[in-house]
């Protein structure tokens, strides 16, 4: 059986377009007509078929490369079967239909005669294909349009491509809107000003669509023949690749900034993806607040230093000192990991310690749980501190701020996170609202949440939005500690065990139940004085619950 070489067809007038997915692989078996790869312009995304049938021997192309009419895409083992509408002397290789619409909607020569006045600009040749529905529209009325600018994404269920305009001016009416279905010759906008145009102007001049002579002739004849196989990537109903759903320059822009487009969600049209999601997406991984999967993957929870410009990690064989089992750390684990790892490097953290006599309100709790009994809620000291944070957040608003960049978004609610410690490790659930919520409201929804957290229960929503955090190791001990601020707020309270102390009234020692406080902020945000002033304040309210109410 004979190799034979299959290459780039006739793609109209790209020169050098970039391949960007490689569809088959050495050893695959690839029938007449199956996309062997996928190529990409700034106008237009389409698949390269195989003109003949066979087995892949050899892939002369990789990811990346530029490849042009006649490049060699990869040797087959050819079985006899060819593509039906490749006659046997045409090159192994078929031009689709998308390069056949950006080579007819080539612009007219920079010596066109220069126009003024309302210009018509029409849908080009866009191959065999009819009926396609707009999908984006690029510019508005009022916009001064470039000779060759991209004014809207069409898109059938085959190819999606971009109609460039064919004149220069500003843009006076646009035609057409999301959803309408164009064909060849279809009035797309008019245009006004200084025009370069192919055809002479008179009054309302139409620049007329470049002749379908002015498409090659091999690209027509294949045309038909490859639409069946291109770029099912942008038809977002039988995505056959998995490629994301998005116009070749939404493609272009997310690779200029390395953004994974299949890791974006799509907000257009059904689900495609806008440039606007590219932005969000590039704007939440900066600001820490999502990860790319390549980032993940490098940044395991106990984080390698490499990127801090550290030595590295300090690998020991640990069998050699004893037994030893492995074990991989859950998903939450390895997820709250690597946050923690991040808010620990990132924020400037500063911890003040300090101790609330709670003497009273414990005796309080403790008479309020015995009245309550059969209501079956029971109030814990945490209750009360999520109401008495409320109010001295409410006092120092910037405990209840974010960052961002170099301004402060100050939050006019106050949805209190607290620490839940679960099989599978921590968790922050969140009181929403808990300024409008009395203690017992509070008591109820924290035992709701925690009892969620605990058997693996809570929705993203139920662990999102909190603006200051809450961590209660009061129940099982120690005296204080240091939590990590959950970014992207920026402080948070660690209570530990009240005990009884010794604390001097004046004139003599007497007991007292002392809850101690540690606060820890953010120093970008808050000073010392500030965070002294914020544990004085909670310890007063704590001392006498009345100030809440003050
Ligand atoms: N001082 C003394 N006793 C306290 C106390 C305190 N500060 N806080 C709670 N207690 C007591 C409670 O009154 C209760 O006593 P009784 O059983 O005698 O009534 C007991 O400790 C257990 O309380 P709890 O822990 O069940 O309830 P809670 O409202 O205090 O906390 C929750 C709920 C979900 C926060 C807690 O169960 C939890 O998971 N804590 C761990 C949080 C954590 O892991 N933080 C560390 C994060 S950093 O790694």
């Amino acid at each position: 059986m004979a190799l034979v070489e299959v290459k780039v067809p006739d793609i109209g007038d790209f020169d050098e377009v970039a391949v960007i997915e490689l569809l088959v692989k050495v050893g695959d078996t690839v029938k007449a007509e199956q996309s062997l790869i996928t190529v990409e312009s700034d106008k237009a995304s389409m698949e390269i078929p195989s003109s003949t049938a066979g087995v892949v021997k050899e892939l002369r192309v990789k990811l990346g490369d530029k490849v042009k009419q006649g490049s060699v895409v990869l040797m087959v083992e050819a079985s006899g079967e060819v593509a039906a509408a490749a006659p046997a002397s045409v090159p192994a290789v078929a031009a689709v239909s998308a390069p056949v619409a950006a080579a007819s909607v080539a612009v007219p020569a920079a010596s066109a005669p220069v126009a003024s006045g309302p210009v018509e600009v029409h849908i080009p040749d866009i191959g065999d294909f009819k009926d396609v529905a707009v999908i984006e529209i690029f510019v508005k009325p009022g916009d001064a349009i470039k000779m060759e600018q991209s004014l809207i994404t069409v898109e059938s269920d085959k190819a999606a491509m971009e109609i460039p305009s064919s004149a220069a001016g500003v843009l006076k009416e646009l035609k057409v809107k999301i959803g309408d279905k164009v064909n060849i010759g279809d009035l797309l906008a008019i245009l006004e000003g200084s025009v370069a145009a192919a055809a002479p102007v008179a009054g309302a001049a139409s620049v007329p669509l470049p002749a379908p002579t002015a498409v090659p002739a091999a690209a027509v004849v294949t045309a038909t023949v490859v639409a069946a196989t291109t770029a099912p990537a942008h038809n977002p109903g039988a995505s056959t690749l998995g490629l994301p759903h998005a116009s070749p320059s939404v493609r272009k822009f997310a690779r200029e900034l390395g953004v994974p487009l299949e890791e974006v969600k799509g907000n257009g049209p059904k689900g495609r993806i806008t440039q606007d999601d590219v932005q969000s997406f590039t704007k939440a991984v900066m600001a820490g607040a999502t990860q790319t999967k390549a980032q993940a993957a490098k940044a395991p929870a106990g984080g390698d230093g490499a990127a801090l410009g550290l030595i590295p990690w300090p690998k020991v064989d640990f069998a050699k000192f004893g037994p030893i089992e492995r074990k991989e750390m859950g998903r939450i684990k390895k997820i709250s990991g690597a946050n923690l790892l991040r808010n620990a490097i990132m924020i400037p953290a500063v911890t003040n310690h300090d101790d609330a006599d709670i003497t009273e309100l414990e005796a309080f709790r403790v008479s309020t749980n015995k009245e309550n009994e059969k209501s079956g809620v029971k109030v814990t000291m945490l209750a009360f501190l999520i109401k008495a944070c409320v109010a001295a957040l409410k006092k120092y608003p910037e405990f209840n701020s974010s960052l961002d960049g170099d301004a402060l978004v100050y939050k006019n609610y106050w949805h209190i996170g607290f620490a839940a410690d679960t099989p599978n490790g921590l968790m922050v659930p969140v009181i929403r609202d808990a300024d409008k919520k009395g203690i017992l409201q509070i008591s109820q929804e924290m035992g709701e949440l925690a009892k969620k957290a605990r058997d693996g229960k809570l929705s993203p929503a139920e662990m999102t939005g909190a603006t200051f955090t809450i961590s209660s190791l009061g129940g099982i001990g120690g005296k204080y500690f240091t939590p990590i601020i959950n970014a992207p707020e920026v402080a948070i309270l660690g209570v530990c065990k009240s005990t009884h102390e010794p604390v001097w009234d004046g004139k003599q020692f007497v007991p007292r139940l002392m809850l101690p406080l540690s606060l820890t902020w953010d120093h970008r945000v808050i000073d010392g004085a500030a965070a002294a002033r914020f544990n004085a304040y909670l310890g007063q309210i704590l001392g006498d619950f009345r100030r809440v109410l003050l």
